[in-house]
């Protein structure tokens, strides 16, 4: 019965097969599953307590902080530099990189996180998520960390997911071999196997976009959004339009139903002139697990895992979910290279 198999014996059973494994991972996903935990019990109550609304303060997003973002990064770095096996961290909430004090036992692993994706969806009661990518330093760990033991490219990720707080709570992770999606049960406050295994269609019948934004995009972004809106398509009817505006819901739907999410660069505004979302928190660890799910993640062009990050918090143009739909934007987007070059 896959329902009775809990993260933690799961995670301990991937351990086993791993040879030289030394239990620090698991360690680390305890954390992470404890913290989920809260995390979820806050958003649970957050129309009863007073953990709804603005903090007063500005990320270094530029974003107004709300309160229950703020207390779900605070809960993430607390817990998790306590896990022992952790050297830094990144938090989508925090200009720098977060290193572990000295203080505090550290290991070898490195975690990046968006602590609450979905934030303006907060106060309405709509799904919002934890994101999450773990890589492993590859500096001497005896010597000073190096940014670019956290700015690697996602193909070096050992593990991603995310909790997705929603009519359940659910954690969703790959660490390589497949996609498994864990399912809160309240009653025993255990994450329980409920969907081994997820494969993501090959073919979608869903597109999500902020298509309000439109008239904001270059030429063959609007193609894309036309192609997905005619007749003509492979689907031979058009697409359904879902659009939540929480990364973690939309990816999630069109995970198990099949479709494709994009955010495209936004020629407007200059605050997003490569798209909204940050590569290292929110479009490495979805790509690590749309590709183990069978489908792809691309800016347009490249493979997003193949990304070398400049900077912690860059942002991409993103376009990810069911195979057939993502290639249908690669060959357009190639198209419009090719023709811009033979200008
Ligand atoms: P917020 O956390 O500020 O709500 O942003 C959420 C997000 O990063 C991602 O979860 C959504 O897919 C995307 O932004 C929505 O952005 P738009 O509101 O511009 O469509």
């Amino acid at each position: 019965m896959s329902q009775q198999v809990t993260v933690t014996e799961h995670i301990l059973l991937h351990q086993k097969m791993v040879p030289g494994a030394t239990g620090q991972f698991t360690r680390l996903f305890n954390e992470l599953v404890l913290s989920a935990k809260i995390i979820g019990r806050a958003v649970n109550k957050a129309g009863l307590v007073d953990i709804l609304g603005f903090t007063g303060d500005i990320n270094v997003q530029g974003e107004e902080v709300k309160k229950l973002d703020e207390y779900a990064n605070r809960i993430l770095i607390h817990r998790l530099a306590r896990s022992g096996v952790l050297c830094a961290m990144a938090s989508e909430e925090n200009a720098d990189i977060i290193e572990v004090p000295e203080s505090l036992p550290r290991g070898e692993y490195i975690i990046v996180f968006d602590p609450l994706d979905g934030s303006s969806n907060i106060d309405v009661n709509v799904n919002i998520g934890t994101i999450f990518s773990i890589f492993k330093r590859k500096s001497d760990p005896a010597a000073a960390l190096m940014s670019s033991d956290v700015l690697q490219k996602g193909s070096e990720q050992v593990a991603a997911g995310y909790v997705l707080y929603g009519s359940s709570t659910m954690l969703v992770f790959t660490c390589g071999d497949g996609v498994h999606g864990f399912t809160l049960d309240p009653s025993v406050g255990e994450f329980l196997l409920s969907h081994p295994n997820i494969r993501i269609p090959e073919q979608g019948k869903i597109y999500s976009v902020n298509e309000g934004y439109e008239r904001y995009w270059d030429r063959h972004t609007k193609q894309v959004l036309a192609y997905f809106k005619s007749p003509q398509n492979a689907l031979r009817k058009p697409y359904s339009g879902r659009y939540i505006g929480s990364l973690v819901a939309d990816f999630h739907r069109n995970l198990l139903y099949g479709g494709i999410f994009m955010y495209p660069a936004d020629l407007r505004d200059p605050k997003k002139p490569t798209g909204k979302l940050r590569l290292l928190c929110e479009c490495n660890p979805m790509s690590f697990i749309v590709e183990q799910a069978g489908g792809l993640a691309i800016d347009g062009l490249n493979r997003v895992l193949d990304i070398e990050p400049d900077h912690l918090h860059q942002r991409i143009p993103f376009f990810c979910g069911s195979r057939n739909d993502v290639r249908v934007v690669q060959e357009i987007y190639e198209s419009e290279s090719r023709r811009k070059k033979n200008r």
